[in-house]
């Protein structure tokens, strides 16, 4: 892509209205715009991220055997009233009449409309388990929607709904879903520590917030620091292993892991030696839920079991804030010139700066860089702008690709081109054939 024709609105000075690192540089670099409270478009180069963590979401929910459908943002309140949830969810839903009168609402969660539509699919035993998910817009009236996409009124959400016929089965499903999403977080370059939370208005007996560490975390966090030491991709678990999996969550959760609400200072310090214990503050990026029975038998949702009884399935939601997420890579990972992306879901691979625009060599080399990087699969953008240089550095650095090449006359001189790592600083002269070596290999 070449800068000249994008649409990139860069700022040049901080928004007063960003409290928080993520939400000043998503406006500064260009990524979001406001539209109204709580409630944002998503410009090129913030939609770009935002469908690279979306597709990192799905592949590893895909692994972990779960199903992706898609149901609408608008739902029926019936539902709603039938699980007793259309009183209990209070101001935070947006409600809505249609032309004929009738109640609709926009979805801040969809338990209700899955287990209807599991509901009216399914017969018998030999249906479950099913783990079905869909990534979707989601609308909460929050009383204070805040830090940009962090705290939204709209926002992306995956969430996953498991049905099992029993409360062991859905144990499994539970287990499932809590080593996905360590290697989610963990592909995304974040390491997220699953603490045991509040049911809230999900309920049910049995929860997990994953919280990622960043200095403007909503939430104060307590933890041993045995939860940055696992890798979860190389792991090895199966899905399908029951018991590995099962003992492999008993290890990872018998460590200490607390938000300030259920924080108990005298227990950490009993279990926890002085130079494990790690305090800080977190970022809540997914939520998980055993509820059992809790809208399947309000809402009929019943199978046939082996021995011919009709039983009420058992169910669990999964959430991860996919757009929350964004922000809170942001939080995780920048410094004082601007954002840096994990190469993961860095919305391009590559920043091409041309230093002297219309000096056709600098213009040839530049050309030619573009095109092989591209033809090896990587996603350039080159800053092909008659701005100065100084401009050209500073914006490369505050949208935080991972790698730079900045091409101007007086390296051409003698045959070379600059290639910066934005992470680690690190700067190397080298030929362009050198440069592509570097970034391809
Ligand atoms: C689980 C999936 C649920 O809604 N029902 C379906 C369950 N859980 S939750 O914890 O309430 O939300 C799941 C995740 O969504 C993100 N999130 C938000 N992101 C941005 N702005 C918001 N206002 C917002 N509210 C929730 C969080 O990451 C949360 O973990």
């Amino acid at each position: 892509m070449r800068l000249s024709q994008y649409f990139m609105p860069i700022l040049r000075d901080d928004p007063k209205e960003a409290e928080i690192v993520s939400h000043r540089l998503m406006l500064r670099a260009g990524m979001v715009r406001q539209e109204s409270a709580g409630i944002y478009s998503w410009l090129p180069m913030g939609y770009r991220v935002l469908k690279k963590v979306e597709q990192i979401v799905r592949e590893e929910q895909n692994r972990s055997g779960a199903i992706e459908v898609l149901m609408p943002t608008i739902q029926s309140a019936d539902l709603w009233r039938k699980s007793g949830r259309y009183d209990d969810y209070g101001k935070e839903m947006l409600r809505i009449t249609d032309r004929h009168d009738r109640d609709m609402l926009y979805g801040p969660t969809n338990e209700e409309m899955i287990t209807e539509m599991f509901r009216s699919g399914v017969q018998s035993y030999k249906d479950l388990p099913r783990n079905l998910y869909h990534i979707q817009w989601k609308f909460r009236d929050e009383i204070r929607p805040r830090f940009g996409v962090m705290r939204g009124r709209e926002f992306l959400m995956k969430d996953a709904y498991s049905f099992d016929l029993s409360k062991e089965a859905a144990r499994h499903s539970y287990n499932k879903m809590f080593l996905s999403y360590l290697k989610t977080f963990q592909r995304m370059g974040l390491t997220a520590v699953p603490m045991k939370a509040d049911t809230g208005p999900i309920g049910g007996d049995q929860s997990h917030e994953f919280l990622v560490l960043a200095e403007t975390g909503e939430s104060e966090v307590f933890f041993d620091r045995g939860y940055l030491e696992m890798d979860w991709q190389a792991s090895g678990i199966s899905y399908d292993d029951a018991e590995g999996l099962q003992a492999a969550i008993n290890g990872f959760t018998s460590l200490y892991a607390a938000t300030d609400e259920e924080h108990d200072q005298s227990e950490f310090e009993a279990r926890v030696t002085e130079d494990r214990r790690v305090t800080g503050r977190g970022i809540e990026v997914g939520h998980i839920f055993y509820f059992g029975t809790k809208y399947s038998e309000p809402l009929g949702c019943l199978v046939q079991g082996a021995d011919g009884q009709q039983t009420a399935v058992h169910s669990g939601s999964y959430g991860i804030g996919v757009s929350r997420l964004v922000g809170g890579i942001i939080e995780a990972s920048h410094d004082d010139a601007g954002i840096i992306w994990p190469k993961a879901v860095a919305p391009f691979d590559v920043g091409l700066i041309n230093l002297k625009v219309g000096d056709a060599d600098t213009d040839a080399a530049c050309l030619s860089l573009y095109q092989q990087l591209g033809n090896a699969g990587l996603d350039v953008l080159y800053d092909d702008t008659d701005e100065r240089a100084g401009g050209k550095f500073n914006t490369m650095d505050l949208i935080g690709l991972p790698w730079q090449v900045i091409v101007g006359p007086r390296g051409l001189k003698d045959g070379m081109v600059e290639v910066k790592n934005r992470k680690s600083g690190e700067r190397d002269t080298l030929s362009p054939e050198a440069a592509l070596q570097r970034l391809t290999g």
